[in-house]
């Protein structure tokens, strides 16, 4: 193959410019990143893409094709479709609760004074309420580690099913038990789909499906939701704030550093250690001109929603991110981490921090933190750091031009509160909710869809998310967004008020100009999803109605993690229509494709629908919210 046309077909992966810039600095530079490699993968394995390779024992692996269509077990494609699908659901719902739980404990560790403290002790005590426990009388911190230990029992309970289960409405909970997915404690639901997926147990679709649903749930109700909660109580709920995004957040004088990841329990500390005059001094005596903070997949979203902090990429631009040389260290945690940063790392003066003993990566510099430690691990993370900066090579430094501003830090109160034109409001009563009703019922906005999700390989970075979203706003339908959805978002102008009169249609663009709001919203990480069940839940309650009834869809476009599979399965079980721009490995199941994008509607009122053709999936997914107009319109 030609040199340029290497290049030319890499930059073609992408439609963001500062990306296409930095793949070519990358090719310079001799480093190769995930858009190489693809190139390396012209035809990917057709068992694997359809879900019917199975090595859940040590006879197979075992494909399914035409000459042999049943594995040595005797195990059919539905079987192994079944299994692949369900397993996918307990690694989502895992890597979400899990998060949720180390958040949980850090609730336990709150002190007065301390590195973590309670922010929010109102939500506490109503959440406290919600979760049976009295907090009459009783000391905010006392009260805070009864929450943790209540919480924690989610994880672990021998009996009952989530207790979170009770803000959805009472037609939807009666819709779950019918079904029989209420989950119950979270680690049982993933273990039970280890375990019925283990050779020699579950082969029947529909209880695989089922079970995949009751797990998807676990993650949802429980472990998001939980998540979301204890850290807006243990951090702050986003209020509006402006921000920047893309790679051009990047100071050129100032230590840059980039966190990436998941969970706010480090990169909090990291944000409280670089404010510390101590740290600050230290840039200047290596001769920065300070620290510039900045993130990358969720740990960005979440910082940016609680403190504006700048959005430097999403998830296919961590190792650009490196490549721009201007990278004193990659701050890592959990989850969507590329391995592949330990070698780009090498070829740049970059430290490649990772600090969790959960994602511990070969070639990084390992240094482990802990939350009993917390402040004190952060600072000699950031020391580290800012020590690097001398070593930077400006020779090898490109920061690209581009960074769009934006508007992010919409919680539920946000939202609702900003309809109501107030912020920070309680959102407990049809009064606050109803001018969010009234433009909905009125058909001012036609409905509400949830754009979330990753970047995928499979189509070019961040082109589905912006066709998609750019489609449904221009028709008055508003967007809200978490993940790599948002950061696509927030680097386009898409969450810009002011530009609202360009991008979105007039009902919506009126709206926006009244409300103050941009036509997409940004709603945080991914486990922030739980936030669109909330806003879906409180909006049904109030009319008395199910969620299947509201005109809101989900929309997944370039899905790519287990996570994503799981909050797909329970958005559905939730009664929400959800699209997919990025078919999932079950298409060697008829079975399968039937029930999911299809059949299971009859169970929990929602199905998946995908289209791998942008357009025609924003298409979809407005023919289907017009579709339940007439009857939401009628009902309320
Ligand atoms: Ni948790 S899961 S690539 S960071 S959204 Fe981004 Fe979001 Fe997908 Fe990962
Ligand atoms: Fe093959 Fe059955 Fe073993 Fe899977 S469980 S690898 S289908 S024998």
């Amino acid at each position: 193959m030609e040199k340029n046309n290497i290049l030319e077909q890499m930059q073609n992966m992408t439609i963001d410019l500062n990306s296409k810039a930095l793949i070519e600095k990358a090719e310079k530079d001799g480093v190769e990143t995930m858009y190489k490699r693809k190139l390396g993968y012209k035809v990917q394995c057709g068992f694997g893409l359809q879900g019917v390779c199975c090595r859940n024992c040590g006879m197979g692996p075992c494909r399914i094709s035409a000459k042999t269509p049943r594995g040595l077990c005797g195990a059919d494609e539905h079987t192994i479709v079944g299994r692949n699908y369900a397993r996918m659901c307990a690694g989502g719902a895992a890597a979400h609760s899990d998060h949720a739980r180390d958040i949980t404990h850090t609730l336990g560790l709150t002190t007065p004074g301390g590195a973590y403290q309670v922010a929010e002790p109102e939500k506490l005590k109503e959440f406290a309420q919600f979760m049976g426990v009295d907090p009459e009388g009783k000391d905010i911190y006392e009260l805070a580690h009864e929450v943790s230990e209540v919480c924690l029992m989610e994880f672990g309970k021998p009996h009952g099913v989530s207790k979170l289960l009770a803000r959805a409405p009472k037609v939807r909970q009666d819709i779950w038990k019918e079904y029989g997915i209420e989950p119950r404690a979270i680690d049982r639901e993933i273990a039970t789909v280890m375990h019925s997926t283990h050779i020699g147990c579950c082969a029947d679709i529909d209880a695989l499906v089922h079970m995949a649903f009751r797990c998807s749930m676990a993650d949802g109700w429980a472990g998001s939701m939980i998540g979301t909660m204890l850290s807006d109580i243990l951090f702050g709920t986003p209020k509006p704030v402006h921000t920047e995004a893309n790679l051009n957040v990047l100071d050129g004088n100032n230590v840059n550093i980039i966190l990436h990841g998941h969970e706010p329990t480090l990169s909090e500390m990291i944000v409280l250690a670089s404010e510390l005059p101590e740290m600050q001094d230290l840039a200047k005596e290596v001769g920065a001109d300070g620290i510039t903070l900045s993130g990358i997949c969720c740990t960005g979203n979440e910082l940016t929603m609680r403190h504006g902090i700048k959005i430097a990429g999403d998830f296919h631009q961590q190792e650009l991110a490196i490549i721009t040389g201007a990278v004193e260290a990659m701050i890592v945690d959990v989850q969507c981490i590329f391995p592949a940063l330990a070698e780009v790392a090498t070829h740049y003066h970059t430290k490649f921090i990772t600090t969790s003993p959960k994602a511990q990566i070969t070639g990084s510099t390992y240094m482990e933190f802990h939350e009993e430690t917390a402040l004190e691990d952060a600072k000699t993370i950031v020391r580290e750091a800012i020590l690097n900066f001398k070593n930077r090579d400006a020779s090898k430094v490109m920061v690209p031009e581009l960074k769009s501003e934006a508007m992010v830090g919409y919680a539920e109160e946000a939202i609702v509160g900003q309809l109501n034109n107030v912020v920070n409001t309680q959102i407990d009563d049809m009064n606050t909710l109803k001018p969010l009703i009234d433009v909905l019922a009125s058909g001012v906005i036609r409905g509400v869809v949830g754009v979330v999700g990753c970047n995928n390989a499979r189509t070019p970075s961040n082109y589905n998310h912006l066709t998609i979203m750019k489609e449904l706003i221009k028709n008055d339908y508003l967007v809200v967004t978490t993940g790599c959805g948002a950061s696509a978002a927030a680097k386009n102008g898409l969450m810009l008020k002011e530009n609202a009169a360009k991008y979105a249609g007039k009902g919506l663009a009126t709206v926006c100009q009244l409300v103050d709001i941009p036509p997409v919203i940004h709603l945080g990480s991914c486990v922030d999803n739980s936030r669109i069940l909330n806003i879906c839940s409180l909006v049904a309650n109030a009319l008395d109605m199910d969620i299947a009834d509201l005109p809101v869809a989900g929309c997944a476009p370039e899905w790519m993690s287990e996570k994503a599979i799981a909050i797909g399965t329970y958005v559905v079980g939730s009664g929400i229509e959800t699209f997919l721009g990025v078919m999932p490995p079950v298409t060697g199941s008829s079975r399968a494709v039937e029930i999911l994008c299809g059949s299971i509607k009859d169970k929990v009122g929602a199905c998946f629908h995908v289209n791998e053709d942008a357009e025609a999936l924003a298409q979809d997914i407005m023919a289907c919210i017009e579709a339940k107009r007439p009857h939401f319109e009628e009902l309320y």
